[in-house]
């Protein structure tokens, strides 16, 4: 055999099948590399698997605008729409990779290798990397991977004796390509499904440390919600958002799976006396408040779906603070910004004085009677009523830092969006559905209205160009969480439009004009066009 891999003896030209072939060999090439660098990974770590490490850098470096596009157009799918993405651009390159094999096998075979060396090169360069072990799910994928490919390329250019593609050896050859190509396909995705179906160890042990906590008992429970909070009206929002129903906004490709035993919480930076570092004992040994709350994301457009309301148990944020002699700037605090840090490298920036202002800000390890599920940040997050997620909800928070706004710009805030983002006042018709087809008669208009720490005041309604009516508002749990409201419209037949605003605790009013949810969330009257049925 020669080095080049080049055919030796009089050299056939490649028909088209043998091109058709080679490009199938790369195919098949990429993907037994991404399966075993997938098995390799779900025994090391999850995240440093290269279509999720590349994936995650690809996340990292979207313009501002593209990932605004891609949330409006996919919602929550976005993700699994940049894997595609991902996969179909890989599936471009294994199909050259393919083609240049079958001019020059080695230099094909190490294409493979140097994507492999990009996986990682991106899985050992993410925040959450801390070792360099994460690089061996990707090298040892494209070893493999290049290795077939160079094994499949050598059996298309075995026939190649100058006899061309006649009735003998080709044939034969063709079918050992296609016997390999399969089996080795085949061996991979049985081996990445068996990888999935086991859990990599650490999972489990997240996931055991998860069903053996128990959560403590409330020092201060949840202020009773008040009967009349919860109306019946089919179609409204629950007070209550269940946690399998509450919406999930992250940058997380893979969901940190931490092992609560072995969390830790680093609490440094200017203007704390001595650095602290607290296990989740320690953070649940200590006072622990109950507290309705609703979260929003900044992302949640007029009438969008990015908010829920749950019952979240943790250790008050400013209690730990003051016991680390933080002081507020205005009580003269050098820090007026407290920047949390997650396991997966989210850095989220907080007003430091908002946080001691008194309200319920919190380092929450429940939610709604659980602790929290690994989706919305097991074992620790920050709750801060009144602010947009990514200005306060940081999970899987593992350090807290005290430093200022002039000093750090936390994720979000390079990419566009401000570094301070008070929740803006929102309403929201749940029912009737837009184009929904009621019949005439008294209909319920209802839904939510939310202005966090501020509290809703007053809900209106108007039918088409109607006056203003009030809406019916189900008591104030507190001023940190939603209300519902419900409206009885005496419907008549044909198309109307629903609106809907709410007026803030201080008395402001939402403005009529929709505004983008970049830079610091969207504003603007929420209205559903439905076609009311004749009665009867
Ligand atoms: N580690 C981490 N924390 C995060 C985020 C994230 O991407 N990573 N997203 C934030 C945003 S933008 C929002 S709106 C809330 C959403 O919390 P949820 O997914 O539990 O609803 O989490 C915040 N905390
Ligand atoms: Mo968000």
């Amino acid at each position: 055999m020669n080095v080049t891999g080049a055919p030796s003896g009089p050299v056939r030209e490649a028909t088209r099948t043998d091109r058709l072939l080679a490009a199938l060999g790369g195919l098949v090439a990429a993907y037994v590399s991404l399966a075993v660098a997938d098995l390799v990974a779900s025994r090391v770590r999850p995240e440093a698997s290269p279509v999720v490490a590349v994936g995650s850098a690809v996340v990292d470096r979207t313009p501002a605008a593209l990932k605004d596009w891609a949330i409006r157009a996919f919602g929550e799918n976005d993700k699994a729409v940049l894997q595609l993405g991902i996969l179909l651009f890989l599936a471009l390159f294994a199909v050259g990779t393919g083609l240049l094999a079958l001019r020059h096998r080695v230099l094909g075979a190490a294409a493979v290798g140097a994507f492999g060396l990009l996986g990682a090169l991106a899985a050992v360069t993410r925040p959450d990397s801390d070792s360099a072990a994460d690089a061996v799910p990707s090298l040892v994928g494209a070893a493999v991977g290049g290795i077939l490919l160079y094994v499949l390329v050598g059996r298309l250019l075995a026939s190649g004796s100058g006899l061309g593609f006649g009735p003998g050896p080709a044939r034969a050859d063709r079918r050992r390509f296609l016997v390999v190509a399969a089996s080795s396909g085949l061996a991979a995705t049985g081996a990445a499904a068996l990888g999935r179906a086991v859990g990599s160890p650490a999972e489990e042990n997240a996931t055991a440390s998860r069903a053996a906590l128990r959560l403590p008992r409330p020092a201060s429970p949840a202020p009773p919600v008040p009967a009349g909070a919860r109306p019946a009206v089919p179609g409204i929002s629950p007070f209550t958002t269940p946690n399998r129903d509450f919406y999930r906004v992250d940058t997380a490709l893979v969901v940190p799976k931490v092992n609560a035993d072995r969390w830790r919480l680093r609490l440094h930076g200017a203007g704390v006396r001595e650095e602290l570092t607290l296990t989740l004992r320690d953070l649940m040994a200590r006072r622990t408040v109950e507290r309705d709350i609703t979260l929003a994301c900044v992302s949640n457009e007029v009438g969008g779906p990015y908010v829920g309301n749950a019952r979240w148990l943790g250790a008050p944020l400013a209690d730990l603070l003051r016991e680390a002699g933080v002081r507020p700037p205005s009580e003269g605090g050098p820090a007026d910004q407290l920047v949390a840090r997650s396991v997966d490298g989210m850095t989220i920036g907080t007003p430091v004085e908002e946080v001691m202002d008194g309200r319920d800000a919190l380092l929450a390890f429940g939610m709604n009677g659980e602790p929290l599920p690994f989706e919305h940040g097991f074992p620790v997050r920050m709750v801060v009523p009144g602010l947009y997620g990514y200005v306060s909800a940081c999970k899987w928070i593992e350090s807290i830092e005290l430093t200022t706004f002039d000093a750090y710009d936390a994720y979000w805030v390079p990419r566009g969006w401000s570094a301070e983002a008070p929740v803006k006042t929102q309403s929201r018709i749940d029912t009737p559905r837009p184009f929904g087809r009621p019949s005439a008669g008294t209909v319920m208009v209802a839904g939510v209205a939310w202005a966090q720490h501020r509290g809703v005041r007053r809900v209106e309604v108007r039918v088409d160009d109607g006056p203003w009516r009030d809406a019916r508002l189900a008591a104030e749990a507190t001023r940190d969480t939603w209300r519902q409201w419900t409206y009885p419209w005496e419907a008549t037949p044909g198309r109307h439009t629903l609106t809907v605003r709410a007026t803030d605790g201080i008395g402001a009013t939402q403005p009529e004009r929709r505004t983008d949810i970049m830079p610091d969330g969207a504003q603007g009257w929420h209205s559903v066009v439905v076609t009311v049925e004749e009665g009867g």
